[in-house]
């Protein structure tokens, strides 16, 4: 039964599951690999990525949801990053620094700023695989053991989906393969979405 199934896998990771969503598991080296529809803002992994932008001040799309779900700490928190560990320069493209959930059920947020897709495009797609390869080593330097993700660049960013996808599920099973680290999910906001990384995902492991 696909629906009791979708339950207890997503009770077992705190995972917040409508019953219309989408959700797949596939195991790697020990470690949990999960695709599913939803909110990142609701998911109770240690921690959540957010897709900033430089300033790391906040915005539209997956970071203004953050931002509003997290409280008003998480900016103050951010400026902190910003004056203290960046010099009061912005955060650069593919790097990735981690604040406190405040208000959301995950206790870290790690941001990181994706590539605009315009240029040189064989850069930007290292600069995407960067994203999800720092933001998984801040979670590993902090003792993390579950991480969620949000399509990092595919919205105002612009940047094409079946390639930001084959370019996260690459980069994820790769980290995955070489240690046990625990879980990590990726939260799509849309159904096509979701087809689109389940795809990219049956391409690397099936
Ligand atoms: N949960 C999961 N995914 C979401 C959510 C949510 N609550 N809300 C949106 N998405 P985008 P980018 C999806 O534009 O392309 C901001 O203004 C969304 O549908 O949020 O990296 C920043 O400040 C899309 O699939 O991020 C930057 O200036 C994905 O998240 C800029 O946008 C990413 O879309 C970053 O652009």
């Amino acid at each position: 039964k696909p629906k009791k199934i979708k339950q207890i896998i997503s009770s077992a990771n705190g995972l917040h599951v409508n019953k219309e969503e989408q959700l797949m598991e596939v195991t790697i080296h020990h470690n949990s690999m999960i695709l599913m529809t939803g909110d990142i803002t609701k998911q109770e992994t240690d921690a959540i990525v957010n897709a900033a932008n430089g300033t790391l001040m906040g915005g539209g799309g997956v970071d203004g949801a953050i931002h509003s779900a997290a409280g008003k700490e998480l900016v103050e928190a951010c400026k902190q990053i910003r004056q203290n560990e960046l010099n009061g320069d912005r955060l650069r493209t593919g790097e990735a620094v981690i604040t406190k959930g405040y208000e959301m059920p995950a206790k870290y947020v790690i941001h990181t700023v994706g590539p605009v897709w315009s240029g040189d495009k064989e850069k930007k797609q290292t600069l995407l695989a960067n994203c999800y390869e720092n933001a998984l080593k801040l979670a590993v330097d902090n003792d993390l053991a579950s991480i969620s993700f949000p399509s990092i660049s595919t919205g105002v960013y612009h940047f094409p989906v079946d390639t930001a996808a084959q370019i996260a599920m690459q980069t994820i099973v790769d980290f995955l393969q070489g240690r046990s680290f625990g879980k990590v999910v990726m939260v799509l906001y849309s159904e096509k979405d979701y087809d689109t990384y389940r795809k990219a995902l049956l391409a690397i492991v099936a």
